[in-house]
């Protein structure tokens, strides 16, 4: 049995770990609470043995009590977005076939209808807290440690399942790329429901020792006030928050964005990544901030695959290459390896670093490889050494600020609008978002639909970052031979 190297982060030191408002928290002290959940979680039981425990709570202290409490208690972890609908929780709960939930007392009301009728027991982390801590039990590597949803190209998200030994490839690979050290200060304003906040920041920060300050949300004013204090050495964002940034830096005086952008050239590393990174944008930070972004490409089911090198030259509009202890190779539509370089195909992934299953379906488990490779669906081509994404191969998948949502799964909710016949949902392309996402509909007989009433009505069904960013009514949906809509002629639409 292979034990898992815990703790997952530099335990028993004064240093401090986590930077919550006026709070500061040491990895001791945050070590031994971590040891108190797992106390108190595991009650009479010597292992969790798999329970799902899932979290509905926001970057905190909290958070990490609860997310290493589990891990250590050997339960499998599953964080919530804690901007989810209600019908989307009843999904992600009912998938993860989860037993408890662990939400901050703020949420208790909202919650409490749901877990009653799935039979989940509700609990904060203070309920949870041992007095003494306990035993806890050895866990072999290859055991399951979280479940992250993620939207394919299916209706509803999946549960992306990664063991201890894959969380650990997907952390320590970026510690060597990137030259984390315990020297580094980075600002958290990310959601901690997928691997770019999980992994990328919070994990591969607390793994080197170093200090993350966490923000509820993109709180521009206050991190910016932050980077004129020179606080931070490291920041990771997605294109949409560069984007936001320089949005930011049109409405402050000069003095003051020259403050901001001195905090950003001091900086060891800007790293952008979860989305395509325009060229127009990484020439416009250089320039606004010296610093020479550096860009990456990952997923959900395989943490980060490739980068441009920290050491070397960061190209713009790619993003570099396979990282270490990580396998790629572009396939063909037959499958077959391609070795020339500027022939594009699809990106496939071998690697510890790589997902162990999705939750519950084995079908869409085994589809996903293809002789041990992932295939991540996702189109590149090799440019004098350099991946360059080129798209995705299904038009179902829409990036919208660096959040991976399926036009299948927001089309399923649109259709039970009373005044909806039919629904097509694409990504149009958005200098902000990426992608915005934009549905076409057919209303129906004698009905009505303004955007501003739709938009209200998606406000209970979905999560905010869904909701069509605008509404194209037409008499038909374009649609091929057999019926199906075509969705790049919708594109057509909207250019005309
Ligand atoms: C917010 N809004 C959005 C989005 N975010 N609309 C479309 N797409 C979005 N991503 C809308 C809200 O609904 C609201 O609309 C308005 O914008 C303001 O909302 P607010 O929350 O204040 O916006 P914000 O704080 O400026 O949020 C923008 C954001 C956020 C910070 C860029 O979207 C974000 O955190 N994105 C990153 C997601 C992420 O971490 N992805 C990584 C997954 P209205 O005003 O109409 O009400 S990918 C991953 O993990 C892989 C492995 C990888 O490669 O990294
Ligand atoms: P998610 O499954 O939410 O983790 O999103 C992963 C997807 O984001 C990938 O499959 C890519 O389509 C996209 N992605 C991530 N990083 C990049 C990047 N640097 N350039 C282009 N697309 C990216």
């Amino acid at each position: 049995m292979s034990e898992i190297p815990f703790p997952f982060f530099r335990g028993n030191s004064k240093k401090v770990a986590l930077v919550e408002d006026a709070n500061k928290h040491t990895y001791s002290e945050i070590n031994n609470r971590i040891n108190l959940f797992s106390a108190g979680i595991l009650g009479d039981r010597e292992d969790l043995n798999e329970e799902r425990i899932a979290f509905f709570l926001p970057a905190s202290l909290d958070y990490v009590t609860t997310m290493h409490g589990v891990w250590r208690a050997g339960g499998i972890a599953v964080p919530l977005n804690v901007a989810s609908a209600v019908s989307e929780l009843d999904h992600y709960l009912t998938c993860a076939n989860v037993t408890r939930l662990i939400a901050g007392a703020q949420y208790h009301d909202s919650l409490k209808e749901l877990c009653n009728s799935l039979e989940i027991e509700l609990l904060s982390v203070g309920d949870v807290l041992a007095e003494e801590p306990q035993e806890l039990p050895l866990i072999d590597s290859e055991r399951r440690a979280m479940m992250l949803f993620t939207s394919g190209t299916t209706n509803k998200p999946k549960g992306v399942v990664s063991t201890h030994k894959t969380i650990y490839a997907q952390i320590t690979t970026l510690i060597t790329a990137w030259e984390w050290s315990e020297n580094d200060v980075i600002p958290l304003f990310l959601p901690l429901h997928h691997i770019h906040g999980i992994i990328n920041i919070l994990s591969c920060g607390l793994w080197s020792g170093a200090t993350v300050h966490l923000f509820s949300k993109f709180d521009i004013p206050k991190i910016s006030e932050q980077i004129t204090l020179g606080t931070y050495n490291v920041f990771m964002a997605v294109p949409t928050i560069y984007v936001k940034l320089i949005q930011y830096f049109e409405t402050i005086g000069e003095d003051e964005v020259e403050k901001i952008c001195a905090g950003f050239k001091a900086m060891r590393l800007n790293i952008s990544g979860s989305a395509a990174c325009p060229v127009k944008l990484f020439e416009q930070w250089k320039e606004l901030t010296g610093q020479i972004l550096l860009e990456r490409y990952g997923m959900t089911e395989i943490g980060m695959g490739i980068s441009n090198p920290y050491n070397g030259e960061r190209r713009a509009g790619a993003v570099g290459q396979p990282l270490p202890g990580v396998e790629c190779q572009l396939f063909d539509e037959s499958d077959n390896p391609i070795e020339r370089e500027s022939e594009s195909g699809e990106i496939r992934i071998k690697g510890d670093n790589v997902f162990l299953e999705y939750w519950g379906n084995k079908e869409a488990t085994e589809s996903s490889f293809r002789d041990g490779w992932f295939c991540t669906g996702d189109v590149a081509v090799i440019e004098d050494g350099y991946f360059r994404i080129m798209g995705r191969s299904s038009v179902d998948i829409i990036k919208s600020g660096g959040y991976k949502l399926s036009a299948l799964e927001i089309e399923g909710v649109l259709l039970t609008h009373e005044s909806i016949a039919e629904v097509a949902v694409i990504g149009v392309e958005d200098d902000t978002w990426g992608e915005a996402v934009t549905a076409f509909v057919v209303i129906k007989d004698g009905s009505e639909l303004s955007y501003d009433s739709l938009k209200i009505w998606c406000g209970d069904r979905m999560s905010p970052y869904k909701i069509p960013k605008k509404l194209v009514i037409v008499d038909a949906l374009p649609r091929n031979a057999m019926g199906k809509v075509t969705k790049p002629k919708l594109n057509q639409l909207i250019s005309q």
